[in-house]
């Protein structure tokens, strides 16, 4: 980690369809709020591409009122920054509707804001830590090694992972081009790396950084409202877009 905080960009993905286990623990707690999954991100440009959210079976999540009207669904730790950043008011306070373990919100349907696929489905990531961000991510395969590969492991052995393979089956969309590795860099770059399962972690942590380097710097987006524009220019275009119209808010940590 380096040093001083890190701004992300908090992507709120409303809640269209709660899981069976969901619903069955949530029943009566959260009143008539609109629920939304939250997910940190450092590269909003990407969000074209989402095909899943992520979230960790064995992370226990909360789900906190932001006002009288909508609720986010992280973790208590994210929660008690967002209270300090003006995302949740008054100034440090915490309302806990309800609290529930990841492994019940995966087969949850979501909004994907800005994403080709308007709707996706939440599925298990082990590698998600609770001690970063909100404990939710947003799958982009298209350029993100880790969540490429976890999509790969979770249609090969669905039953293991206990998931419908109908909600692993979005293909990675093209969101950006880079000269090296075509329109979608993260599958290349773990294929040349010959990355097998997201237990490969040194590997994936090279596929990353490679990904990372190569989209920010020589990057192009392909579709949206910024085509044809490097990424390093998009990038807080999409971000203040997606927050102008209220699907996003600044989250540091
Ligand atoms: B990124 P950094 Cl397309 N556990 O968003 C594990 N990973 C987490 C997390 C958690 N609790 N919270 C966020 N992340 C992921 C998009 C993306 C990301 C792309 C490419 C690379 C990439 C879509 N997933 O990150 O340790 C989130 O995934 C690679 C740097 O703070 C977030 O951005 O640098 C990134 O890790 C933050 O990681």
């Amino acid at each position: 980690e380096g040093f001083g905080p890190v701004e992300y960009t908090g992507i709120k993905m409303e809640v269209v369809d709660w899981s069976p286990a969901a619903k069955e623990a949530l029943e009566g707690k959260v009143g008539g709020r609109k629920i939304f999954l939250v997910a940190a991100t450092l590269r909003p440009e990407t969000m074209y591409g989402q095909t899943n959210c992520y979230v960790g079976p064995a992370i226990k999540y909360g789900v906190f009122a932001i006002n009288d009207n909508e609720a986010f669904v992280c973790t208590l730790r994210a929660a008690r920054n967002m209270a300090f950043q003006g995302t949740i008011t008054p100034r440090g306070h915490i309302e806990q509707l309800a609290e529930i373990a990841g492994s019940k919100i995966i087969g949850t349907k979501i909004k994907a804001p800005f994403a080709t696929n308007p709707e996706v489905y939440v599925l298990p990531m082990d590698s998600v830590l609770p001690t970063k961000g909100t404990g939710v991510v947003t799958s982009v395969p298209s350029d993100s090694p880790d969540d490429y590969q976890t999509l790969m492991d979770l249609r090969k052995k669905p039953e293991f992972y206990k998931i419908d393979p109908s909600w692993a089956s979005i293909d990675p969309v093209p969101v950006i081009s880079t000269p090296t590795y075509g329109e979608l860099t993260a599958p290349t770059i773990v294929k040349q790396l010959k990355i097998q399962s997201q237990k490969d972690t040194k590997q994936l942590a090279e596929a990353k950084e490679i990904a990372y380097k190569e989209g920010f710097y020589n990057g192009t987006m392909i579709v949206g409202e910024f085509k044809g524009q490097s990424v390093q220019d998009a990038k807080l275009k999409v971000r203040d877009s997606m927050i102008a119209a209220g699907l996003a808010f600044p989250y540091a940590e």
